[in-house]
């Protein structure tokens, strides 16, 4: 096996379950006809037919052993009791093992085709995971509107930050040939209920807008259509300047307002069901309204107008720093969109990073969450990796994702969750979603490694419950992927779990950030001080000295603490009542500062780095006994890779610890080895070509 199959591999069952999955699936039943039936009848065919090495059957009426498909007002005809599910929306669905005419069957209900097609995935992920069929009540539908990839996909199919190969799309032959691949992503996508999908960057180019480029699109959405997903486009601001040939791109220029308008109807006639734009503007070069000393209000507007007429969306990006408030990055999003608040069109959600920096290892969620009351907001994840060791090394995100989630911002008091926001239960939203950056390319495993695809998979599934819980998904995705043998799943998941902590610990424990060598963020580099901007530096963000380490965000420093909620940020201005955790990414403190643990700073910061090497120890001894479990290749890679990341933690935590001895001159502490090599040689290590950037 290569990984092609993901988490829908649909190899025969073991005995039992392959006995209670045969019984259960013999027969379906789908009086539906849409591409979306045909779809998950084909799934189900798949599915079944590989896990009980039967084909199935075509009925007209429920029999024993059927699997009935059936919206409300089908399932009379097809033998089945009504049913109340109007509480499922457009999207949720209803297993349920009952009768029909008598028989027992199986009941997928829903209110809509794509619900239909939601519980088909649903059931046979349960049967893949070993579940028995016997007594299915599983209601569930969807907490977020929009969950959405996004692709930072470049015409010529390099990826931005992507390590999992070129692009998938191929832009050179579309519109005229569509592969089977562009299939198996909608029908990926669709198992765990991702309904949209940004084809191309955020640092846009204009071409994706023009009508060569559009067509090629629209046959994207013809195929991803049965399956619910929605294509977007990231948008150029600029575009009315460099496609229209006006002289301005001013958001409120009413030749700029009618440009817009006329491409969004132009995309509209050949995708009728388009969803809308992506927009990063005034951000890392970008163009934006700010060149015409207008607002993100102003800049989402007119784009927001452009689309209203056919129900489309602008999803507007808060990732936007620039020079001047190199004083603390941390800050900008904020202070430049919660005086916003309000002005936004009410088909405009803004789109948040989880935290105010740059999907670091671990960052505090943004401040931005629970600020917004007046307007949606949802969350950007960067599922890709970037910045916890790309491919190569293992981190499951599950715990990064939830850690954010359920992080309490206290806007309405104790409770309001970051779930909780996003869900629009703290303020009421109008549109709600998540966004995650894929980890897509056309590598055979789609992600770069087996273990990247649990991070897809994870992503979809908070994007679909906010409230999840990491370790029940990460489980179930090892036991799809993998095998439901508990021998296999325990230790696998309790690995999956402690993974990301690992690359916290080895690379920016205690509250540390963006330590990451210049570019393509892989390697350490604590000690860059020389790039332009100041915000770009790694000795910005650590501000190490003789002294102390970490970076005051309190009324003595950038204030950033402020943006939060009075009740947290009270708690935040103090390293006393900081959790540890984060706690230099809101203090400088004293090297010799007393920790929880009875260690010093420096001591308990040694010992993070230790931690994470020895963690990645345990992961590489634990994989090799799970040898029985697992095929051959697919082993072997993990196994490959694990090497590297414990080779490269190594390095991480030698070149770590070097540096910021050479700052304080203090001894490590007993029982730590010295890094290998001095400063001199961590800093001349040169990483060219590395992928991504
Ligand atoms: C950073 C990436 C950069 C992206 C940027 C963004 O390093 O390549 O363009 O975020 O989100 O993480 O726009």
């Amino acid at each position: 096996e290569d990984g092609y199959d993901l988490w829908l591999r649909y190899r025969p069952l073991a005995g039992p379950a392959q006995a209670d999955a045969a019984a259960h699936a013999r027969v379906i039943v789908a009086p539906g006809t849409s591409p979306t039936i045909a779809a998950a009848v084909a799934e189900l065919e798949r599915g079944f037919g590989g896990m009980t090495g039967r084909p199935l059957l075509r009925a007209a009426l429920a029999e024993d052993g059927a699997i009935v498909l059936a919206t409300p007002a089908q399932a009379r005809g097809v033998g089945l009791g009504s049913a109340s599910i109007a509480d499922l929306g457009r999207e949720g669905f209803w297993l349920l093992t009952t009768t029909a005419n008598g028989k027992p069957v199986i009941a997928i209900l829903a209110n809509t085709d794509i619900g239909l097609l939601y519980g088909s995935f649903r059931l046979l992920e349960l049967a893949e995971q070993g579940v028995s069929l016997a007594h299915l009540d599983v209601r569930s539908a969807p907490k977020l509107q929009l969950r959405v990839l996004d692709h930072w996909d470049n015409l010529d199919r390099s990826v931005e930050r992507g390590y999992a190969g070129q692009s998938i799309w191929d832009w050179w032959t579309l519109p005229d040939y569509t592969g089977p691949r562009y299939t198996d992503y909608a029908r990926a996508n669709a198992s765990i209920g991702i309904n949209g999908a940004v084809l191309n960057n955020v640092n846009a180019v204009k071409e994706s807008l023009t009508a060569r480029y559009i067509a090629k699109t629209a046959a994207l959405a013809d195929v991803f259509r049965p399956y619910g997903i929605k294509v977007y486009l990231s948008a150029r601001f600029s575009a009315p300047i460099e496609l229209g040939g006006l002289k301005t791109a001013d958001p409120l220029d009413p030749a700029v307002k009618a440009w817009w308008a006329a491409k969004a109807d132009e995309i509209y006639r050949a995708i009728p069901d388009f969803g809308g734009f992506l927009v990063k503007a005034n951000s890392e070069g970008q163009p934006g309204p700010q060149d015409y000393h207008r607002t993100h209000a102003d800049g989402a507007n007119v784009l927001a107008e452009a689309v209203r007429p056919h129900g489309g969306v602008v999803m507007y990006r808060a990732f936007v720093y620039s020079e001047h408030n190199a004083a603390d990055r941390a800050r900008q999003a904020y202070d430049d969109f919660k005086p916003l608040d309000g002005r936004f069109a009410d088909n405009v959600i803004v789109q948040v990073k989880n935290g105010a920096i740059d999907f670091q290892p671990r960052e505090p969620f943004h401040p931005l969450f629970g600020a917004m009351p007046k307007t949606p907001l949802m969350m950007e994840f960067q599922i890709a990796k970037e910045y916890l060791g790309q491919a190569t090394h293992l981190a499951y995100l599950g715990p990064l994702f939830q850690e954010t989630l359920e992080s309490d911002t206290f806007a309405h008091g104790a409770g309001s969750t970051v779930a909780r926001v996003l869900e629009g239960k703290v303020d009421r939203y109008r549109l709600t979603g998540m966004a995650g950056v894929a980890n897509i390319g056309v590598d055979r495993d789609w992600s770069g490694s087996t273990f990247n695809q649990a991070n897809w998979f994870a992503f979809g599934r908070f994007a679909w419950d906010p409230d999840g819980d990491a370790k029940t998904i990460g489980a179930e995705w090892a036991q799809m992927t993998f095998t439901p043998d508990p021998r296999f799943v325990t230790p696998v998941v309790a690995m999956m779990m402690a993974s990301r902590e690992a690359v916290v610990d080895y690379m920016t424990p205690l509250g540390l950030a963006h330590q990451m060598a210049t570019g393509h963020h892989y390697g350490p580099g604590p000690w860059v001080s020389e790039l332009a901007r100041p915000e770009w530096n790694p000795t910005y963000y650590a501000r190490a000295d003789a002294t102390g380490i970490g970076f005051d965000r309190t009324v003595s420093g950038s204030d950033a603490v402020g943006q939060y909620a009075p009740a947290l940020a009270g708690r935040l201005a103090d390293p006393n009542t900081t959790p540890e955790r984060d706690l230099l990414w809101f203090h400088h403190v004293a090297w010799d500062r007393r920790m929880a643990s009875g260690r010093t700073l420096w001591d308990e910061l040694v010992a993070h780095y230790d931690r994470g090497v020895a963690q990645v120890d345990a992961m590489q001894r634990l994989w090799d006994a799970l040898a029985p479990y697992v095929d051959a290749e697919r082993f072997a890679k993990t196994r490959t890779f694990l090497g590297v990341q414990q080779r490269e933690a190594m390095w991480w935590r030698d070149a770590s610890i070097a540096w910021f001895q050479s700052r304080n001159q203090l001894p490590l502490p007993a029982g730590s080895p010295a890094p290998a090599h001095p400063l001199d040689y961590y800093r001349a290590i040169e990483t060219p070509f590395a992928p991504g950037h």
